[in-house]
């Protein structure tokens, strides 16, 4: 059994591979300087983030969870697909039997030139903009959506998320001694369609659910035919369902091929199994060198 982190078996394992699906996480974005989720970028004004990734978080307080998202949204802006994108698109571009699949919602991917037919996005996009409903207990808005709003700031109320800072100072927003003022609901652009709901981000919260349509496609995808690689590209792999995809396409001649910063960690090596791979380091080095 070649070694889990041999490249040039992987590379083998490549050529003869057809069916290949990615599931990307938060560590592939870690290079463009959009921090993740779990490791020390999870805080956000000492909320974890994903505290603040909800509906009840949102009905809760719009303001508060609209400067979160608009200074994501700004952060996404501002940041530039690194060589990790751009290896996931040129693989795309090679070949029509990959299919990517990603919990990022910062538009990398997009703005990298990924085939937009190979990638699924599970949690939508900061800059899809869509209606909620505050009333309405599921908080399902009227269905009114926006695709592609690079507005920044988003609205007027939330001009301190998209302030840019001197790289020694902290952006006030980011300091939580600052005291933010709260924003009133009445400063949250309303939904231009209803002129009820609010204007929400367009990802997924948790305890929401993912496209039905685009979850029927992928598991479509994956019964289609055996997989061949599967790669796990810088996720903690516990959200769901993208933490199941990886089991759910493996068969016995499927490599799932791990690449992360704790991939060779001895408790993550005892998960491996006969065909896997592992390679520890930074997504935006590792892909270029694995996919060329
Ligand atoms: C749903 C919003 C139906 C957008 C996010 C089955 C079992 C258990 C629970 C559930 C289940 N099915 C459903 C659930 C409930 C829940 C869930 O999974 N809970 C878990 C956490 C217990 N799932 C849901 O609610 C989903 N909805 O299934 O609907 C339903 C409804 C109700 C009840 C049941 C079912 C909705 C999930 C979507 C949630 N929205 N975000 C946003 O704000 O971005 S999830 C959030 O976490 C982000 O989207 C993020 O992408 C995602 C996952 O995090 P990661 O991307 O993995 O990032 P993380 O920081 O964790 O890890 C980074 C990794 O990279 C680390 O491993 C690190 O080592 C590595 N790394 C760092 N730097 C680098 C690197 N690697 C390589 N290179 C580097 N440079």
């Amino acid at each position: 059994m070649p070694k889990y982190n041999d490249i040039s078996a992987f590379h083998e394992k490549l050529t003869r591979s057809k069916r290949i699906l990615a599931v990307c996480g938060a560590g592939l974005s870690a290079a463009s300087g959009l921090p993740t989720f779990r490791g020390a970028g999870g805080l956000w004004r000492n909320h974890r983030a994903t505290d603040l990734a909800t509906p009840t978080a949102f009905v809760k307080d719009p303001g508060l969870v609209w400067l979160f998202y608009a200074y994501r949204r700004h952060m996404a802006l501002n940041a530039t697909p690194n060589a990790g994108h751009f290896a996931l698109a040129a693989l795309a571009r090679k070949n029509g039997k990959f299919l990517c699949l990603s919990q990022n919602v910062d538009n990398l991917h997009p703005r990298a030139g990924h085939p937009s037919e190979q990638i699924k996005l599970l949690h939508g996009s900061l800059f899809d903009i869509k209606c909620i409903d505050l009333n309405d207990e599921d908080g399902e808005g009227c269905g009114w959506i926006q695709h592609d709003n690079f507005d920044d700031p988003f609205c007027p109320a939330l001009a301190a998320a998209a302030e840019d800072v001197e790289p020694d100072k902290t952006l006030p927003l980011l300091d939580p001694d600052h005291e933010l003022a709260k924003i009133p609901v009445s400063e949250i652009p309303k939904c231009p369609q209803c002129s009820n709901g609010l204007q929400r981000p367009g990802v997924v919260w948790f305890d929401e659910s993912l496209d039905g349509n685009m979850l029927d496609a992928i598991d479509a995808w994956i019964k289609q035919d055996v997989v061949d690689i599967v790669l796990v590209i810088g996720t903690s792999a516990v959200v769901y369902p993208a933490a199941g995809y990886a089991g759910q396409a493996r068969s016995g001649s499927t490599s799932v091929v791990t690449i992360n910063l704790e991939a060779e960690l001895p408790q993550n090596l005892a998960k491996l199994k006969k065909n896997d791979f592992a390679f520890a380091g930074d997504a935006a080095v590792l892909l270029p060198k694995l996919l060329e």
